[in-house]
């Protein structure tokens, strides 16, 4: 039995945008898509780099001595995680205006009437609610876990990764089910043709009978061409606020939704710190002076004061930090090889690290660095920075911070390395 649509949105009378139309959306996704693979991408090899167990859920969890898959060359640059990790979190930030308009072009469709008209619709709409549902939830918890705005109850790293799975797979099938469409849109209109014209000349596509075309259209209010440049000059916004975050330099004062902060005082010790001593609840107690190192392998356990590691040869490099979170810093850090810790203990060859932390509990207080990690003679388990002590707030006595290694990973106030056979 056919019922007549419920007034408001299900009248087909009721969208009125003389712009809509299979044309416009074709244009949008075209730019929407490759900007999805990026994330998508460069999202895969974040998780990855961050923790490698993709079966189960992904947590950190260090007695299982997990150490990274994505083992980024020795020979590559120490910023290489902050570059993948900045282009995940810009490019996501940057989309928003496109997937936003996207969504605009096509929201008739939500409301189609009836709801459901054959079984293949069925299946269709059902995808759908997984590519529209997928994208949302995707691109909201990133934006809030950016903010560390940590407004649900469930594990982000987990549900960000599996949810990018089901939209990704949504995504795909969209992809190919839609090819046809904008094929035939581009034949029927050009690429960029319909871009010519200005607010007088606009008029809505020729493609009757296509749902997303009005059956009673509205005058325009803006040309095509003038919404994507709407859409264009948002996501420049956005990027204009953002890169510095990732990127530094003059642009950081730009930065202007940069959680740890945009501007820093000129000494040694002043950049972004993500969890103050305060925060982590490390007492006075815990890194004075009868703070100890133990390293150890296998059954040998030696026990460092920060006068014995400083008798150790020091080493000096310019190493980022790449926080998950898509801040990212450059500094000069000094301190001992984590190579040649291993070699002290007479720790296995291609051995892992487990790095725990004096920290009492909370997240991030350990973690695995993977054979690489270990044997790279960048690695250091820094005891300066800049020429200073390293500040509490920055892991004083010492903390880990190696060449492409997430910044989630360089553990500070660093109690005890163990080596474990690979
Ligand atoms: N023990 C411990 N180490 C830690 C953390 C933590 O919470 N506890 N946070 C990590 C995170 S998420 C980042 S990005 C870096 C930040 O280092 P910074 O605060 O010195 O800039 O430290 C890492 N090391
Ligand atoms: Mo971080």
């Amino acid at each position: 039995m056919r019922s007549d649509p419920p007034p408001g949105p299900f009248q087909p009378t009721f969208w009125r945008s003389p712009l809509r139309g299979p044309w416009l959306t074709s244009v949008l996704g075209s730019l929407l898509g490759p900007a999805i693979l990026i994330i998508a991408l460069t999202g895969l090899i974040s998780h990855d780099a961050y923790h490698p167990e993709l079966r189960g859920n992904a947590t950190i969890d260090p007695a299982r001595d997990i150490a990274p898959l994505i083992q980024f060359p020795a020979s590559w640059p120490s910023w290489i995680y902050a570059l993948t990790q900045g282009i995940h979190i810009t490019l996501g930030l940057v989309t928003i205006p496109l997937l936003l308009a996207k969504l605009w072009s096509v929201i008739p469709k939500l409301f189609q009437w009836p709801a459901v008209r054959s079984a293949a619709n069925a299946i269709e709409r059902l995808s759908l609610l997984l590519l529209v549902g997928g994208a949302l939830f995707e691109f909201a918890t990133g934006v809030l876990n950016i903010q560390y705005a940590y407004l649900w109850h469930f594990n982000f790293v987990v549900a960000h990764y599996w949810g990018a799975w089901v939209f990704f797979a949504a995504f795909l099938v969209h992809v190919v089910v839609k090819m046809p469409v904008v094929v035939r849109s581009y034949r029927a209109r050009g690429v960029l043709k319909p871009l010519r014209d200005d607010l007088l000349h606009t008029k809505p596509e020729p493609a009757a009978g296509d749902s997303l075309v009005p059956v009673a259209p509205a005058a325009p209010t803006i040309s095509r061409r003038g919404l994507l440049g709407l859409v264009g000059g948002a996501s420049l916004t956005i990027l204009l606020v953002n890169l510095g975050e990732s990127v530094g330099g003059p642009l950081r004062r730009l930065a202007l939704l940069a959680p740890r902060g945009r501007v820093f005082g000129t000494g040694p010790n002043d950049f972004q710190v993500n969890r103050t001593v305060a925060s982590a609840g490390i007492t006075p107690a815990l890194i004075g002076p009868d703070w100890r190192l133990s390293v150890s392998a296998r059954a040998r356990t030696v026990s460092l004061s920060r006068e014995q590691l400083m008798a150790m040869p020091q080493r000096t490099h310019e190493l980022t930090i790449g926080c998950v979170e898509g801040w990212s810093t450059t500094q000069h850090w000094q301190g001992v090889r984590i190579a040649d810790l291993a070699a002290l203990v007479g720790a296995p060859p291609r051995a892992t690290a487990v790095v725990e932390s004096v920290q009492p509990s909370g997240l991030y207080r350990s973690a695995v660095l993977s054979t690489e990690q270990v044997s790279d003679e960048r690695s250091l388990l820094a005891l300066h920075v800049n020429g200073v002590p390293l500040s509490p707030d920055h892991g004083y006595p010492a903390r880990v911070i190696a060449p492409g290694l997430p910044g989630v990973h360089c553990t500070k106030w660093v109690g005890r390395v163990t080596f474990v056979r690979s």
